[in-house]
């Protein structure tokens, strides 16, 4: 099983060209480059919020840029994301307001999962992203079980479907690709390999290629560098197409590397060596991106520095914004379960606001019924 439209590399980690040139429009190259900062710009305000105490969790997605953007803007409006464990940054570039991100991050008041959902764990329906899972793999089965009744109902939407190397031992990775396989559904598996599963070496894992996986259960199956938007975009592209036209599944593994932590509770020196982490950041997928961009002329002198500074703008403003929002109305925690608040849940709910407002959290309103 091979397709030649798939290029494994076609930027070099100083950004010249080494494999068929994509020849795409310079717009979009350009959108491509800003999304991929707005990511990084996200990234480092987040952490520093958490670093501060300020939101309580945060999974980087430092070193991934070129993995989520490069993957998901090849997929069109009507297609579907499932999240593994930090695509948030591909979320925004696909319609996720800005706003509804950091108000998630500090599951307030406009947090559109109520409080009820993890830090960072986003959603946005509209744009066909449903809610973030962090147990692993569960995403795997839902994105194909969504496809098969797509596929029922006669839409050629395609699911794009995403999960960290980790994963892959998962139960939901081996009855999902199985399953997507033999149903024939319009899934893309995307499996962001970045080498660890929290402290887990590959090599620990398994004695496979994660990409032999997707052969294995009889599906086209491709690696590329993951560092590198264009050859990410163009492969995506190419078996995204593939799954529209054919209704033929495929895996795609985006080799990476995440350059902090699994997540801000995370240590990563104590598992790895930073000799493996600098030669990484030598594969910067901005820096080497920038080049490229900056060889064609599509990227002047200082202009990353002002996209970037604009960015933060927009994110720090943002950020006052939401910091300034009422937190969730604590009735959002016995809603939307039954149609009416059952006595049960009243006489629990009465205790809990009594405690609120004996400690001075209750707001006005937050006792009143009906909720
Ligand atoms: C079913 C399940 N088992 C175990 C865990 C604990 N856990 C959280 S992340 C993770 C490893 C995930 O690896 P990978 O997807 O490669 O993520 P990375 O560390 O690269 O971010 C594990 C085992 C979990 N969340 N869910
Ligand atoms: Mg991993």
């Amino acid at each position: 099983m091979t397709n030649a439209a798939i290029s494994p590399r076609i930027l070099d980690a100083e950004g010249k060209l080494c494999g068929a040139d994509p020849e795409l429009d310079k717009g979009l190259l350009r959108e491509l480059f800003v999304h991929m900062m707005r990511v990084r710009c996200v990234d480092q305000r987040m952490l520093k919020l958490q670093r501060a105490g300020r939101v309580g969790f945060v999974g980087s997605m430092l070193g991934l840029e070129a993995a989520m953007i490069g993957s998901a803007a090849a997929l069109e409006g009507r297609d579907w994301m499932w999240s593994g464990l930090r695509e948030g940054g591909a979320a925004l570039m696909r319609g996720l307001p800005l706003s509804e991100y950091i108000a998630q991050m500090y599951c307030n008041s406009n947090d559109t999962a109520k409080g009820r959902q993890m830090c960072n764990h986003l959603q946005h329906a509209a744009s066909h992203y449903p809610s973030w899972s962090s147990v692993i793999g569960t995403q795997i089965t839902h994105g194909v079980g969504a496809a098969l009744a797509a596929k029922r109902r006669g839409l050629d939407e395609v699911h794009a479907v995403y999960f960290g190397d980790g994963a892959t031992s998962s139960n939901g990775f081996h009855s999902g690709l199985n399953f997507a396989a033999v149903w024939k559904v319009r899934c893309v598996f995307l499996c962001v390999d970045n080498g660890w599963a929290i402290s887990v070496p590959s090599k620990a894992q398994t004695a496979a290629p994660y990409v032999d996986k997707g052969k294995a259960y009889g599906m086209l199956a491709h690696e590329v560098d993951g560092n590198d938007v264009l050859a990410t975009y163009q492969a995506t592209k190419s078996l995204v197409e593939r799954a529209r036209a054919e209704s033929e599944p495929a895996l795609l593994v985006l080799k990476t590397y995440r350059m902090l932590g699994h997540s801000s509770s995370d240590d990563p020196s104590l598992y790895r060596d930073q000799a493996e982490v600098d030669e990484w950041a030598a594969r910067d997928p901005i820096k080497r991106y920038a080049g490229y961009l900056t060889g064609l002329g599509v990227l002047g002198a200082g202009e990353q520095e002002e996209i970037e500074a604009k960015l933060l703008e927009e994110i720090d403003d943002e950020i006052r914004t939401q910091e300034a929002a009422d937190p969730m109305a604590l009735k959002t925690l016995v809603e939307d379960v039954y149609a009416e608040v059952p006595r049960h849940l009243r006489r629990q709910y009465n205790a809990f606001i009594e405690v609120a407002e004996r400690h001075g959290e209750a707001r006005p309103g937050d006792g009143a019924f009906p909720l």
